[in-house]
């Protein structure tokens, strides 16, 4: 039987919405649910020139429990409107959860499949829509795959990426065999309902790196999602070896019930397999980018959206009574290097005011850029460093301005030349000093980053607990929660570091005020 009050349930339902409101650390220009607990993006796509955000939500409290579906359109992927619950649990396959999923256009009518957890179980489901997207109606064939393929011993089942390959549909789901690694199973199907196993698209090996690497395969691949990065569309049978039109299989690599990160295999998708050639890590933040699902919207844009998970205790999250933030939408392109690289859709640029330039000047010492302070602010810096120099970019620092402001959150790019691995140019995120409240987690975060010249183009995106940063288009997402109501910004920096030019601006908030927790 369904349980309805969870024991995390402390906060009463009406007062979610306000308590969500209070906190400051609540973003005020990334997608975040009304209250309650968000996760994944699903469904995540362009109708009719309306874009559509679906999530997983639970709007009894901030907690993963009984999960439903949330809806919100938009039409400039910026400022949302929210829609009703496209789905939530009833009796049969789906009775405790309707879990990640993905939206297909069925000869003009909306589909959705998505996992029905039914116990400790997920099976694939499907539900059709009305042409507005906003009545959603379960199929009778659900679970339309009776369970995982036979004689093979998994670790976990569930999500889906599906797309259209000339006559036929193709849908990859998200799994594990025990005692090798995460794969994601190839079906085929005509009609979205009966579906035929092909085999594993690809197997991975849970035994290639330590567990403990930021880059180790997981035994499971969750929110599996199988696109073209570069030229062409998935399965035309275009050359994946130059690097214009290699293929992306993005995964989030989970085990035994820890969300690990998000990797993703650049390769070549062809008849029945993905024949590999590079895993890469996706965004450096770890869990603070989780299960991204991507589109390909109306102008081609490949256009992804992730779960940043939250940095405080169990505990406080549920008082606070909200958890979870939706990325900012960013579009990934590929590299020379055969690479996917990202930022943050320019439709975000409409939120900016009051700008402020600086620059060009070297820089030295501490410096406290004035006029640039808040807690809602897009960052863009223009710089270039010598061999051997780091600069660093403070962020919610204590408002004080002084050198030793007792919170700040550091984004630091070092230079490197001639070195691998550790000795190489990075960008990393120092939270060791970003909050006085020792509950919340303040690891350090951080990957390499290509300095070609030691040109570095840095955006920081800073929303309340959100950070989004991308260096050189490398992303690294996290959060912080500073306590004294951090604000100001600063610059850095050891050896030679020439600032060309930072741009500044203030955001402005993409809601009007609360929000019902039932649209
Ligand atoms: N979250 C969903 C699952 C998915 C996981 C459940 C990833 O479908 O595997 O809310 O965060």
């Amino acid at each position: 039987m369904t349980e309805l009050t969870h024991p995390l349930a402390t906060v009463p339902r009406d007062e979610l919405v306000a308590r969500a409101e209070a906190d400051p650390h609540r973003p005020r220009f990334h997608f975040v649910s009304p209250a309650g607990w968000l996760n994944d993006p699903n469904g995540v796509g362009q109708w009719n020139g309306t874009y559509h955000l679906f999530y997983q939500y639970n709007p009894e409290g901030a907690f993963h429990h009984r999960i439903l579906w949330g809806h919100a359109t938009s039409q400039d992927l910026v400022r949302w409107t929210d829609q009703p619950v496209a789905l939530e649990p009833t009796p049969g396959p789906d009775a405790d959860g309707c879990w990640s999923g993905v939206l297909v256009n069925d000869r003009g009518t909306p589909t959705l499949v998505y996992s029905g957890r039914h116990g400790e179980r997920e099976l694939p489901c499907v539900a059709t829509g009305s042409p507005d997207l906003l009545a959603w109606t379960k199929s009778d064939a659900n679970p339309v795959i009776p369970g995982p393929p036979a004689g093979v011993e998994i670790t976990a089942y569930r999500d889906h990426c599906v797309w259209r390959e000339g006559s036929r549909w193709r849908q990859v789901v998200g799994s594990g065999i025990r005692g090798r690694g995460g794969t994601a199973f190839l079906y085929e199907s005509e009609d979205l309902r009966a579906w035929r196993y092909v085999g594993p698209l690809l197997i991975g090996d849970a035994s290639a790196s330590d567990p403990a690497d930021s880059s180790w395969e997981g035994t499971m691949w969750e929110c599996v999602d199988l696109f073209r990065a570069g030229t062409g569309t998935l399965g035309d049978g275009a050359d994946g070896g130059g690097g214009q039109s290699l293929d992306a299989l993005v995964f989030s690599a989970w085990d035994d019930g820890a969300t690990r990160h998000p990797l993703y295999w650049t390769g070549r998708y062809s008849g029945d397999s993905f024949t590999p050639q590079a895993l890469h890590r996706l965004d450096y933040g770890g869990r603070y980018f989780y299960a991204p699902q991507s589109f390909a919207d109306d102008s081609c844009r490949r256009v992804m959206f992730g779960w940043l998970q939250e940095g405080r205790t169990e505990e406080a999250v549920v008082a606070s009574g909200w958890s979870g933030v939706m990325s900012l939408p960013r579009v990934a392109t590929l590299n020379p290097a055969g690479e996917l690289e990202f930022a943050p859709v320019p439709e975000v640029e409409s939120l900016r005011h009051g700008h402020i330039r600086l620059g060009p000047q070297a820089v030295s010492g501490f410096k406290v850029v004035d006029g640039v302070e808040g807690n809602q602010l897009d960052l863009e810096l223009d710089l270039e460093l010598e061999p051997g120099s780091v600069f660093r970019l403070g962020v919610l620092g204590t408002p004080s301005g002084t050198r030793d402001m007792a919170e700040e959150t550091v984004v630091e790019v070092g230079y490197h030349v001639g070195g691998g691995g550790a000795e190489g140019s990075y960008v990393l995120l120092d939270r060791t000093r970003s909050s006085l409240d020792t509950s919340v987690d303040t690891g350090e975060l951080a990957g390499p980053v290509a300095l070609p010249g030691g040109g570095l183009r840095l955006r920081v995106i800073v929303d309340h607990s959100a950070l989004e940063v991308f260096a050189n288009g490398k992303p690294l997402t996290a959060r912080a929660y500073p306590t004294l109501g951090g604000g100001s910004v600063r610059i850095s920096a050891a050896g030679i570091v020439r600032l060309r030019q930072l741009d500044a601006w203030r955001m402005e908030d993409v809601f009007d005020g609360p929000r019902p927790l039932f649209p």
